[in-house]
């Protein structure tokens, strides 16, 4: 058995992560596969609820502890996910490292500090990144609700994104339909999911986890 594909979507502010994770995990469903989703910030737990409070300005922290919290929220999740994939599930994961990284930096904190607590994280095998300018973003439902949703710092977020763009990711117009969205996303993710199983050679190289986020 092939171990579970890490299929993550990031990008910008109202890009449509939320919407076509949920499309993708339906479609994949509907062909068969184990799939589960993965969110990150997870605010079910302990550590998202006090992300959630930061985010909702509820509570007010330093600018290096939220960044030392997101962090910890994912390495919370690491042994289930971990697990997941070496039983065959595909994790869908709306948001992961990258937001860490692109948000801290944006806010002013240095790239390489930021990139330090995720260090050793699972890779992800394929990432999605929706791109949405701006101007765009701010005509969708529910922008400017939360702390991080201004004009300046959605802009430096997106720069930042860009820099960090790695060689796993696939970049999607986020100005596009949901439907012409979600048929390009679920197209490559099932070739990366087919390579995986029937790819000798490619799932014997890529069977053991990739524990190496931001390791050069
Ligand atoms: N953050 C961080 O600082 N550090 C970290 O390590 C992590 C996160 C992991 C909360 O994240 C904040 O945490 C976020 C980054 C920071 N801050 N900001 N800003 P979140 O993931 O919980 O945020 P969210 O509330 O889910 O929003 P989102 O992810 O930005 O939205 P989305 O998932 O990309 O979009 P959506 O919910 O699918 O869709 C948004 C709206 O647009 C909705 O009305 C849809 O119907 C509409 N939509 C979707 N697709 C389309 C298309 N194609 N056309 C037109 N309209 C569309
Ligand atoms: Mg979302």
């Amino acid at each position: 058995m092939t171990r579970g594909r890490f299929i993550l979507l990031e990008g910008c502010d109202r890009a449509g992560k939320s919407t076509q994770c949920a499309m993708l995990i339906a479609a994949l469903k509907e062909k068969g596969h184990s799939v589960e989703l993965c969110k990150f910030p997870d605010r079910t737990t302990t550590i998202g609820q006090m992300i959630h409070a930061y985010l909702t300005n509820a509570k007010e922290l330093d600018d290096r502890a939220i960044h030392l919290l997101f962090s910890a929220n994912r390495w919370e999740a690491m042994q289930s996910m971990k697990r997941k994939l070496e039983a065959g599930t595909h994790l869908i994961v709306d948001r992961y490292a990258y937001s860490g990284v692109a948000f801290s930096t944006a806010k002013g904190l240095d790239l390489t500090w930021c990139k330090n607590p995720d260090k050793g994280l699972v890779r992800p095998d394929i990432t999605f990144f929706l791109d949405l300018p701006t101007a765009e973003a701010e005509k969708r439902g529910g922008f400017g609700d939360e702390r991080y949703e201004k004009r300046e710092l959605q802009e430096r977020v997106r720069e930042v994104f860009l820099q960090l763009r790695g060689k796993e990711w696939v970049m999607i117009d986020a100005r596009e339909t949901v439907q012409s969205m979600h048929h390009k996303i679920l197209r490559e993710a099932e070739e990366k999911i087919r390579v995986g199983e029937l790819d000798g050679r490619f799932a014997e190289e890529d069977d053991v986890l990739l524990d190496d986020m931001f390791i050069d």
